[in-house]
């Protein structure tokens, strides 16, 4: 068994589990905040068999789309590390793991 680690847009998080529950996967969503944006994205854990393990991440990527993000320049956003003017990244689709899991138990 893998464990799939898909950290998506926040704005895509929903649609994706939509589509993975509809193929019979199961699916957590966790709110998390991406380390450079300092913005809010989900990242979504899935539990699923080997051999299914790229018919969710085919899933991850229909409903994930990539787009451009700026970030803020120092003084616009709490970024006391940063300190150049605004620039645009472009974020996604999706950023995936894949992991073993050792043991996996309902109890
Ligand atoms: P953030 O860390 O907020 O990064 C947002 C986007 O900013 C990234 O998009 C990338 O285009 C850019 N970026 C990130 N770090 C950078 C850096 N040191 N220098 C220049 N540009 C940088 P994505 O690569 O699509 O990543 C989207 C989100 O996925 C990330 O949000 C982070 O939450 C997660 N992520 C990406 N790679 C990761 C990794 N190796 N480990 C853990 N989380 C990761």
């Amino acid at each position: 068994m893998k464990l799939i680690i898909a950290i998506v847009n926040y704005d895509d998080a929903n649609a994706v589990i939509r589509a993975l529950t509809k193929g019979g996967f199961s699916s957590t969503k966790l709110a998390t905040t991406g380390g450079f944006l300092m913005a809010g994205n989900a990242t979504i854990l899935i539990g699923v068999d080997e051999e299914r393990v790229q018919a969710a991440i085919d899933l991850i990527k229909e409903y994930s789309t990539s787009r451009k993000q700026v970030m803020p320049a120092a003084g616009e956003a709490n970024f006391s590390y940063y300190s150049g003017s605004s620039m645009e990244v472009t974020v996604g689709g999706a950023t995936i793991f894949v992991v073993d899991i050792e043991r996996f138990e309902r109890v």
